[in-house]
């Protein structure tokens, strides 16, 4: 049997996507260069076509908003990448190297602020995710790296 992958429980972790518009136009590295110039430490990563039931679950929280089907297209369109960050204060950490949700409004400095583009479409496609608290970092991560494990307490 194959050792599992493990993570430490006593350490922080957060899940990013680089999202298929990010993966197409490889951006990938550059985007992974910021997480890591961080300080923060990669634990698992993986390419991979994300099916819409994947992705309703990921995104259950906006079911009901008016672009939840066209994110769900933008989305499942090509691969993308699916990274478990480490490091302290990382949920918060990553939030911030991304910038806000609007490529146009993002802050020049961030991913989104520097890479991001209005494609004028009303689809915002702004290459990245990352969870927004640790209650949405620990189910994003069982979602997308149900293989991953943590060591257990000592
Ligand atoms: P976040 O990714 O900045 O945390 P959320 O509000 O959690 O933003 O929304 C999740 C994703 O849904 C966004 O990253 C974006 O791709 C998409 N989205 C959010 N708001 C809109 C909108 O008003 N129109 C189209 N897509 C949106």
């Amino acid at each position: 049997m194959p050792t599992p992958d493990l993570l430490d429980p006593k350490k922080e972790h957060t899940l990013v996507l680089v999202k298929p518009d990010g993966f197409r136009r490889g951006l990938t590295g550059e985007i992974l260069r910021r997480i890591e110039s961080k300080g923060y430490v990669l634990k698992g990563l993986k390419i991979k076509q994300a099916d819409r039931a994947l992705l309703e679950e990921h995104y259950a929280e906006h079911r009901e908003r008016p672009f939840f089907q066209g994110l769900i297209e933008y989305m499942s369109a090509s691969p993308l990448v699916a990274i478990v960050v480490e490091g302290d204060r990382v949920i918060e950490g990553v939030r911030s190297l991304m910038g806000t949700t609007n490529p146009t409004l993002a802050a020049p400095g961030t991913i989104r602020g520097d890479l991001g583009r209005d494609w004028g479409t009303g689809q915002v496609e702004n290459l990245v995710h990352g969870s927004d608290s640790t209650t949405s970092a620990i189910r994003e991560i069982a979602l997308w790296f149900p293989e991953l494990e943590y060591h257990a307490e000592d």
